[in-house]
Formats: structure tokens, sequence, C-alpha cells
């Protein structure tokens, strides 16, 4: 069955456009068109809304990436694909796709080295000064765009990209089968990390977090132990971690989802001599570090920024193999006109996943 074909002229470009912290409005933007024979355009389908979307919203920068032109918000879409450039042969009109949000120059040293998730003249929706991806139509170039096998729905195509970044973590941290592996925190990023760490083999996976119900679910999802963490030394908590998880030596992989000071010093506290540290999440520029502890373990420490080449691939590939379950994260889908009230309820905390659905229309079910 031929997929059926979207006019480009019916769907709306109605977008969520971010004027100054918690001033948004809704409007009609341009519609993009093909610039470039690779390009293509995607209907989007389906946004979801990340921990950086609700920074921008609150406080319309991040680092210095400040908000100095209204700027359309989201980055984590699946959509439809609508029409597709001359020289693109791997997608057509209809396709369903998970959309990779940001793409690197293709010619500087990080681009050519493979790297081009550090390519400093990246293109990243929601990130100043380029719009994002809650809008009607938007352009990508089509290697960008990752055709959703069948099984695979729409909603969980707009999950491949937190799950991509726990997938760049985790290839960060090198987990191998057997080994264990802390995770601090347990938002998605946390979870989707732990999961990730699972289905590379990993054998014990501890969640560590500070909001009891936050762990009740990571325990259902991907966790094999979990720990509420106290306010206690960082050393008094890792060793808690170590004795609770049975690792008296201390884990093989700590890996940082929150981005919290005193979670970063219990990580350091918490891996092995000679283990892999790797930060994932971004909070203050500057902390306190436990650098004495890495340097008499020999820990290897890590960075990690969002995802490079194979990483939505697998992602896809891990959803679609049913390895990890990503619609379990999903508290709840908003249309689009209420996309301000996800904003509200993903900053309150009490939900994983709200994704905003639309701005167009879904012809059939
Ligand atoms: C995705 O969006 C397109 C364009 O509005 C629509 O035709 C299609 O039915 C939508 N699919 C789903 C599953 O919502
Ligand atoms: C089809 C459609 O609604 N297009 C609108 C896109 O947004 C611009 C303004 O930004 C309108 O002028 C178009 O009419
Ligand atoms: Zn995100
Ligand atoms: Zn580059």
């Amino acid at each position: 069955m031929a997929p059926p074909t979207l006019n480009k002229d019916e769907l709306k470009n109605l977008s969520f456009i971010l004027n100054k912290p918690h001033d948004v409005t809704f409007a009609e933007r341009p519609k993009p068109s093909i610039e470039d024979p690779h390009d293509v355009l995607v209907a989007v389908n389906y946004t979801g809304i990340c921990g950086s979307d609700v920074h921008y919203w609150t406080h319309g920068a991040i680092g210095h990436f400040v908000v100095r032109e209204p700027m359309v918000l989201g980055h984590e879409s699946a959509g439809t694909v609508v029409e597709t450039g001359a020289a693109v042969t791997h997608l057509r009109a209809g396709d369903r796709v998970a959309i990779e949000p940001g793409y690197g120059c293709r010619r500087c040293g990080a681009c050519r080295a493979g790297k081009y998730n550090l390519c400093e003249a990246m293109v990243f929706a929601a990130t100043p000064p380029h719009d994002g991806t809650l809008t009607g139509v938007w352009r990508s170039p089509a290697d960008f765009c990752y055709k959703l096998p069948e099984g695979v729905s729409l909603q969980e195509g707009a999950l491949v990209e937190p799950l991509a970044v726990g997938v760049h973590i985790v290839k960060q941290a090198a987990v191998q089968p057997g080994q264990s592996v802390v995770v601090m925190g347990a938002g998605p990023v946390g979870l989707l990390c732990a999961a990730v760490a699972r289905a590379y083999g990993a054998s014990k996976v501890v969640s560590v977090d500070v909001v009891p119900s936050k762990l009740d679910f990571a325990r259902g999802f991907a966790a094999t132990h979990t720990y509420l963490s106290r306010r206690v030394p960082p050393e008094d908590n890792a060793a808690a971690i170590r004795e609770h998880a049975g690792l008296p030596a201390g884990a093989d992989v700590v890996i940082d989802a929150s981005g919290a000071e005193p979670s970063i010093q219990t990580s350091l506290h918490a891996v092995r001599v000679g283990g892999t540290y790797v930060q994932g999440g971004m909070g203050k520029s500057d902390i306190d570090f436990p650098i004495m502890a890495m340097c008499l373990k020999e820990v290897t420490a890590k960075g990690s920024f969002r995802y490079g080449p194979g990483d939505y691939e697998l992602a896809v590939e891990l959803i679609a193999s049913g390895k990890v379950d990503v619609k379990k994260l999903v508290s709840a889908v908003v249309p689009f006109e209420q996309a301000e009230d996800a904003f509200k309820r993903v900053k309150g905390g009490e939900v994983i996943k709200v994704l905003i659905a639309g701005p167009n229309e879904a012809s059939s079910g």
C-alpha cells in the first residue's frame, strides 16, 4: 500500500514560540521549503518536552545560549515526511521518521572526526538562534531523519531523542556485559541510561535519586537496585550505595545523569578503583569536584554531549527489538494548544515525559 501523500499546502505551520522567560505565544510561522536536494520536509506529529526546553522557558538561557529573539521551542520530535529533495533516496513522502534535531557543518575537525555533536557550527533545534520543532513543518537534512520500522509508533519515535542521549552516555562509559553500573538520577535520561546499560549486558544497574516515587518507577523499568540518596556527606552516601547493591569494591561504571553537585561527588566515591565515571547531566557550570578520589583510583572520567553517529540508529533498534520500552515513560499526551500546560507539568516534576501532539491533526487514528 502506498503511503498517503500529504499536501504541504494544507498543513498548518502553527508554532509554539518563546518570546522571553514565561512569555510564550502561538503564531503561524513561514513554512520551510526544500533548500538543498538532500533536504526533507516533515510534518511534526509528536514532540516530547525535556529539561532544556523547560530551562529556556523559565530562564531564557542555558549557559552562553541566550534567547534574544523569539524562538520556537522543542527538539524531541517524530513526524511524517511531506516532501523530499531530488537527491533523497532513502525516504519518501508518507514515511514516519524520528527527527535528529541537530546537524554539524560536516567540514570542521570535529565533524570530520565523526564527532559532529561537538561541531561549533552545530545547528540545533531550540538552541538560540535556531528555532525548534514545536512547529507544523520541519526541514531537515534527510540523513538526520530515521525511518521508524513497522511496529514502532510515532509516539515512541518522539522518545528516540532522549534514548539516543542515553545510548551516547552508555557508549562513552563503554559498559561491558556483566558489569555493575550506578546511575545517579532517575529522570528520563537516567532511566534510559539504566535501560541501555541493561541492554548492553550490565548485570547490576543501581538507580539513585532523592525522590522515592522516581525510584519506584525505576524498579519497574530497568534498575536491578535502587537507592534513596540521603543528605549526608557524599562519601557516606557512596558507602551506603555500595553496601546496598553488594558492590563493596565500588561499581565498574558510574553515570551521573543528574548534574547535581552532591551526586557528582558521590559518583567519584561510588566507582571502583580503575572504574569509569561519565558526566551526562548538566547542572551548575562549576562545582567542588573530588579530584583526589579520581586520581588515587585512576578513574577514567568522561563527558557526554547529546549524540553522534550511530546513536539514533541504535536507539530506534532498541525500541524496535523491545529491549527498551520507552512507552512506559509517557505520562500524558496533550494537544498542541495545551503546550504551555505541558511545560508547567514537566516543571512541576510530577510527570516523566509529556508529549505534545500536532499541530497538524491526525487524519485517522
Ligand atoms: C501525522 O501528521 C500527519 C500530518 O498532519 C497526519 O496526516 C498523520 O495522520 C499523523 N499521524 C499520526 C499517527 O498522528
Ligand atoms: C499555510 C499557512 O498557514 N501559512 C502561514 C505560515 O505563517 C505565515 C506567517 O509566519 C503566514 O503568513 C502563512 O499564512
Ligand atoms: Zn531533550
Ligand atoms: Zn562541523
